[in-house]
């Protein structure tokens, strides 16, 4: 009995060091990276989108781009090395305009 209670105790300590753990990560996840959502006029169907975002994808230090035909906007993911200047100017170059 003595035995077992003390199995258990040392399961209990395994669940909450990795939820620790894990919870680390959530939080370093947040810290690293930036979101910018930046207006994009000009899109008209969904090849503009995939335009779009791969041009957004393209610009170094950026992680990942959802871009919304309706909304007119894009949601950019990236570290801080990535200014607004920087996303907008590959909008620009792939044809559509930032506002
Ligand atoms: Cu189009």
């Amino acid at each position: 009995m003595v035995e077992k209670t003390k199995d258990l105790r040392g399961n209990n300590m395994t669940v909450w060091s990795c939820y620790f753990l894990l919870s680390g990560y959530i939080l370093l996840f947040i810290e690293v990276y930036m979101k910018t959502i930046l207006n994009v006029d000009g899109m008209s169907c969904e090849h503009c989108v995939k335009h779009v975002t791969e041009a957004l994808k393209g610009v170094a230090g950026v992680k990942s781009a959802k871009v919304s035909l309706k909304k007119k906007n894009a949601e950019v993911k990236h570290d801080d090395s990535v200014s607004l200047d920087s996303l907008k100017a590959a909008v620009i170059e792939a044809g559509y305009s930032a506002p």
